[in-house]
């Protein structure tokens, strides 16, 4: 059914809901959300999880009284409606200290206070029992080739994060790091801008098997590439760890649109992936189903609450239009006729090396390519037009 439950596992930022509106442009166009309403809020149309930066519970400059204050708030919501806490990130990017990044400010003082800043976040992610500790490095960048030395911005941030993961070590928290890429926007260019980049950067860390990536849909698509196919590979590798879904209409802007409110064939694909695990069988995801979106400057706190209630009813309603896409015996005959089963089956034979292909003459010297096709085609258009008749509502 589209009416979600917490099985859904769906999550939202408190930066989310909570977006006042303000923009490049213009101010706030709604009043600030309190973190008991968003809590009973979202507990009421069925999420189960909230997220937040440190700095959307407490301000930047809280006392250590006013951010307790807000800790215990939060605790007695939770406590009240049930939700969780699944994933805590930390904010280096709003306060001016960090115009020219964090952990790879070219300031070694405010690289050290970042390093602090998170560690203190860290613990109270443990306190709450969030599993994933997400890292968008948003300041780190540059807008100027001369003024960043690229090579010695990722030592500094291969230094912070190592230290991290000794610090989640050697406390035994149960906490994996998620590494979320973006091309731009704040910075002209951001270091890891794209989910490749980061999930290599993953491989050079010392425990790297703590780190993952939590990819955006819009900001993989800002870079004009395909989510469905990055999220395949996360999953591919293992380090799918947590999902920022959302919608985006092609290169442009961070529009942070509801999930499915950009480009829409795209969030089939992801949502029959997600679910499915891949039109094979591969691994499916079975973590949050995360919202980074923002609720439209042009809209109330009903429409805020209407938005929210958007993004699950889309997820859903694209889980049941995958579900009776794979169901139907057209497209199952369809996708045996483009031949995607076989893409599963090893290309070599079982014990097969170089050797045996080499003194296999039928792969090559009796290969005859122009016989062989014949003008044969694969039929994926048949394919995609049966997809979108599924996702038109149209069989
Ligand atoms: C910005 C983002 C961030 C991250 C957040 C961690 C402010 O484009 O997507 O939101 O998602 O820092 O999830
Ligand atoms: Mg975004
Ligand atoms: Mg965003
Ligand atoms: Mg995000």
């Amino acid at each position: 059914s589209a009416t979600p439950t917490r099985e859904d596992k769906f999550s939202f930022g408190l930066w989310t809901i909570g977006w006042v509106g303000q923009d490049q442009f213009g101010g706030p166009s709604r009043a600030p959300l309190d973190v008991v309403e968003a809590v009973n809020k979202l507990s009421e149309i069925g999420a189960y999880g909230l997220t937040f930066h440190d700095n959307d519970l407490f301000p930047f400059e809280a006392t250590d009284g006013e951010r307790t204050k807000q800790i215990e708030r939060l605790k007695a919501a939770l406590e009240d409606t049930g939700l969780v806490i699944p994933m805590v990130t930390t904010n280096l990017f709003s306060h001016p200290v960090f115009k020219d990044g964090g952990f790879t400010s070219n300031d070694r003082a405010v690289r050290r206070f970042s390093i602090r800043k998170v560690l203190r976040n860290i613990d109270l992610a443990a306190e709450l029992g969030a599993k994933t500790f997400v890292m968008w490095g948003g300041r780190e960048g540059s807008e100027y080739d001369t003024a960043k030395d690229v090579q010695a911005a990722l030592e500094r941030y291969r230094e912070a994060v190592n230290l991290l993961a000794d610090y989640v070590t050697d406390k035994g928290y149960d906490l994996r790091f998620a590494i979320e890429p973006k091309p731009n926007e704040p910075r002209g260019d951001i270091l890891l801008p794209t989910l490749g980049h980061a999930l290599a950067f993953i491989e050079t860390l010392e425990r790297s098997e703590l780190f993952g990536i939590n990819p955006e849909t819009g900001h993989e698509q800002m870079a004009g590439l395909n989510f469905t196919h990055g999220i395949a590979q996360a999953l591919y590798q293992g380090k799918l760890f947590h999902i920022d879904l959302n919608g985006q209409r092609s290169i442009k802007f961070d529009q942070d649109l509801v999930f499915g409110h950009g480009d829409l064939q795209n969030a089939f694909s992801l949502v029959d992936l997600l679910e499915n695990g891949g039109p094979n069988g591969g691994p499916a995801y079975d973590g949050p189903r995360h919202f980074d979106y923002k609720p439209s400057r042009t809209e109330d706190y009903d429409g805020v609450w209407e938005s929210a209630k958007a993004n699950m009813r889309m997820y859903l309603l694209l889980k049941e239009r995958a579900k009776a896409f794979r169901a139907d015996p057209e497209v199952q005959e369809a996708l045996a006729a483009a031949r995607v089963p076989e893409l599963s089956q090893p290309t070599l034979n079982d014990g097969e090396g170089y050797r045996e292909i080499l003194a296999d003459q039928s792969a090559y010297e009796n290969f005859d390519a122009d016989v062989y096709f014949n003008g044969k085609g694969f039929g994926f258009v048949r394919l995609q037009q049966l997809m979108l008749e599924h996702l038109m509502g149209a069989r």
